[in-house]
């Protein structure tokens, strides 16, 4: 009786040691009082991915995340009433902003820095994005996001390579003061010199709208009809445009390179609709961000005034992959 007695008891105590371990593996770390808010550029998929990262990233490090309201739309008369309000509610120690605009988010935000609270630029930057020399939007810590010049040139060579390197071109851009997709309209731009068969015939801006998008492009292939390749600078100018060339019953003859992998993109790709298509690591900028901003709060270590994640190419033959699923933004 004794005996069994005894059983039982180390039973549960084995247990309950065993659950509470479990548990342990499952938990957070501790909150160790730094607060760092999240202030996004729009509503989109590329954001939802950057917010996972964060939040994953914070949990482990034992931060505090504060995400504000998605805007609705894309632009500073959206984003910094947010903004505004979201950090006026107190206790924020780092912003993570995708600034809507390389000029008109540089004084909301110094006025912000100059109460203490210290920037990281994600995804967009301000100014020219060269925070290491000193100017007027040169207080935030560090610039994170892709190399957006770069990839516009490689965007341009494999679509000149798509063409046979001959031929009109037209892009298909959201904003004109914007530093992502002004970069990569300046690459493909700078990518196409070395293609002296190809003409670009046209850039249009499309404010973040996709219908806008697919009206422009409408417009385009209307205006130009031999035009043999497009460029989407983001997801909703890629979806815009591609729309478009599925209207114009021009899908495969027409072809189309675009930038964000979202799930339509993909999709679309796996049809043969869309030849190409840039996936940024929107996951990853955002974990790297909270990454460094917890090691500056805490321990004042210098962050890299520009930290750049790659990005991956989707085509048709690695579409199918399930070693690239892990870059579709979901
Ligand atoms: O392309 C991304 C982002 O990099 C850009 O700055 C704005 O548009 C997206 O969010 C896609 O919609």
């Amino acid at each position: 009786m004794k005996k069994g007695l005894l059983l039982v008891m180390v039973l549960l105590i084995t247990f309950s040691m065993s659950a509470q371990l479990f548990a342990g593996g499952q938990q957070e770390a501790e909150d160790d009082g730094i607060t760092i808010l999240f202030m996004p550029g729009v509503a989109d998929p590329f954001y939802y991915m950057m917010e996972k990262g964060i939040r994953e990233k914070g949990a482990e490090l034992g931060v505090n995340i504060i995400v504000a309201e998605f805007p609705k739309a894309w632009g500073p008369e959206v984003q910094v009433p947010i903004l505004e309000a979201t950090v006026a509610q107190g206790g924020i120690d780092m912003i993570l902003i995708a600034p809507t605009a390389i000029d008109a988010l540089i004084s909301p935000l110094k006025k912000l820095y100059d109460q203490g609270i210290e920037i990281i630029t994600v995804d967009t930057f301000l100014g020219n994005g060269d925070y290491s020399v000193d100017s007027d939007y040169s207080f935030p810590l560090s610039y994170i996001g892709s190399d957006n010049e770069k990839g516009g040139r490689e965007m341009a060579a494999h679509l000149a390579e798509m063409v046979g390197e001959k031929g009109k071109v037209y892009i298909n851009s959201t904003n004109p003061d914007v530093s992502s997709v002004m970069g990569r309209v300046k690459g493909f731009k700078e990518g196409l010199e070395a293609f002296p068969d190809m003409e670009l015939v046209g850039i249009d801006y499309n404010m973040d709208v996709q219908q806008k998008a697919t009206d422009q492009t409408l417009g385009a292939l209307q205006k130009d009809p031999d035009i043999v390749g497009i460029f989407g600078t983001n997801l909703y100018s890629s979806q815009g445009a591609y729309q478009a060339v599925v209207n114009a019953g021009l899908s495969g003859a027409v072809k189309l390179a675009t930038w964000d992998a979202s799930v339509d993109i993909i999709n679309a790709l796996k049809k043969g609709q869309i030849d190409l298509c840039l996936a940024q690591k929107p996951y990853e900028i955002g974990s790297l961000a909270v990454e460094w901003g917890y090691k500056f709060l805490s321990a004042g270590t210098k962050i890299p005034a520009k930290v750049i994640p790659g990005f991956e190419f989707f085509n048709e033959g690695n579409v199918n992959d399930p070693e690239m699923d892990k870059f579709i933004y979901k």
